[in-house]
């Protein structure tokens, strides 16, 4: 027993609801891909897969729940009358409502127990999907019975029971995996296949909802189609899940965590032409640098400034952002209307352009305040190029004003 509810806590089995796993295996899934957690899943040539045990939320689980199964999972303790069935189901693992009382006629039908013919009564899961083709979609299920009395379940959409989707029956093919794609009906309780759908209005996000209609029913696998004509075989399609392309990572101000403003050379800042030397545009590196190849330009401070436009005042620490050069290192000044307040040489590197960054703390900016920052373009002689030198170019990117 003692095992069985140190797992249920750590959600092997119990996942309630899936995506509130602790805050922090949250944050390392979005982080990183390896870490999966349900995402949802897509529509792809007007079919959706999906892994039963994959859901997004369970709710309505106080008498009975949902249970998920796979190779590590633990033997349980709730009653039940057959052995799990991990084999053969698609993606090792499937779900199973426990307890199971009713595992065939004699047993007593508790309504509200252990039987809900009412859809949305209990166990409910749920799997967001999104289709971009919107009609109707015939529901596939696929499930292992063994008795009589754990084989049916509700499907729902989007908060609603439709009556097209209620009572997925599976009558045929006990003690083994086997698809369904029939709705149980007064006049013919194993139904016929294709009498179960749910007719999608929109393209866009749905909730695809499942609840149960008999505990003991074990459900591995879910497949919408709109092809009258699919018929899924063996484990069926693989699961249509929603796998969001990589993300650009940040690749510049990359020492710069947190800011109120950013000002980046190129395009917040004014050349200023009356400097000593001039700048120019290094748009690959997204720099202001100086043309050092004239040695005219060498050893005098360019000048670039913005004027800060706030309304109010504000007291910042200024970090400005420089590229470090492995040919020299280039002095750089921060001034407030013309006024000195910090000055900074780039350290000596052997990473072209490793992003540098010099805090001028506790500044205080006043609307009209005009913000420079100047550098030089040296050389350290260390570095032979042909016939002369070679020459760093006192590049920087920005101005954090954090
Ligand atoms: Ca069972
Ligand atoms: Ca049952
Ligand atoms: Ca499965």
């Amino acid at each position: 027993m003692g095992a069985w509810f140190a797992c249920a806590s750590c959600s092997l089995f119990y996942t309630y609801p899936n995506i509130m796993k602790t805050p922090l295996l949250f944050c390392l899934s979005l982080l990183s891909p390896a870490v999966s957690f349900s995402q949802g899943y897509l529509e792809k040539d007007g079919l959706i897969s999906i892994e039963a045990e994959d859901f997004a939320s369970q709710t309505q689980a106080d008498l009975r729940r949902w249970f998920r199964f796979d190779a590590s999972t633990p033997p349980h303790s709730y009653a039940d009358a057959d052995d799990v069935h991990v084999e053969g189901a698609s993606g090792g693992a499937y779900i199973e409502i426990l307890p199971d009382t009713r595992t065939n006629h004699d047993e007593p039908l508790i309504k509200g127990v252990n039987f809900s013919p009412e859809p949305g009564q209990m166990c409910v899961l749920t799997y967001p999907i999104w289709v971009d083709q919107p009609g109707r979609y015939y529901i596939w299920g696929r499930a292992f019975s063994t008795g009589p009395e754990d084989n049916g379940a509700h499907f729902g959409l989007d908060g609603a029971w439709p009556e097209s989707s209620r009572r997925l029956q599976f009558c045929q093919g006990k003690e083994q995996w086997t698809w369904s794609s029939a709705q149980r009906r007064p006049e013919n309780h194993c139904g016929t296949p294709l009498t179960l759908w749910v007719d999608i209005a929109e393209a866009g996000q749905h909730t695809l909802m499942l609840s149960m209609r008999e505990d003991g029913i074990e459900l591995d696998k879910i497949v919408l189609s709109r092809d009258e004509s699919f018929r899924p075989e063996g484990v069926g399609p693989e699961a249509t899940r929603y796998e969001p392309a990589p993300l650009p990572e940040r690749t510049r101000f990359v020492d710069i965590k947190n800011y109120r403003y950013l000002w980046h050379a190129t395009e917040d800042f004014e050349i200023d032409s009356s400097a000593a030397v001039p700048y120019y545009l290094h748009q690959q590196k997204g720099a202001l640098a100086i043309d050092a190849t004239k040695l005219e330009y060498r050893n005098k401070f360019a000048r670039a400034s913005k004027v800060f436009s706030r309304k109010k005042a504000q007291t910042v620490d200024l970090a400005l952002v420089t590229l470090a050069e492995t040919d020299g290192e280039s002095e750089y000044r921060v001034l407030i209307n013309d006024k000195l307040i910090g000055s900074f040489k780039n350290p000596e590197t052997s990473e072209d352009y490793k992003e540098v960054t010099f805090t001028i703390p506790q500044v205080t900016l006043n609307p009209g305040d005009v913000v420079s920052v100047e550098s030089n373009a040296v050389t350290n002689g260390k570095i032979p190029e042909g016939d002369g030198t070679a020459f760093a170019r006192g590049r920087w990117i920005g101005l954090a004003l954090q």
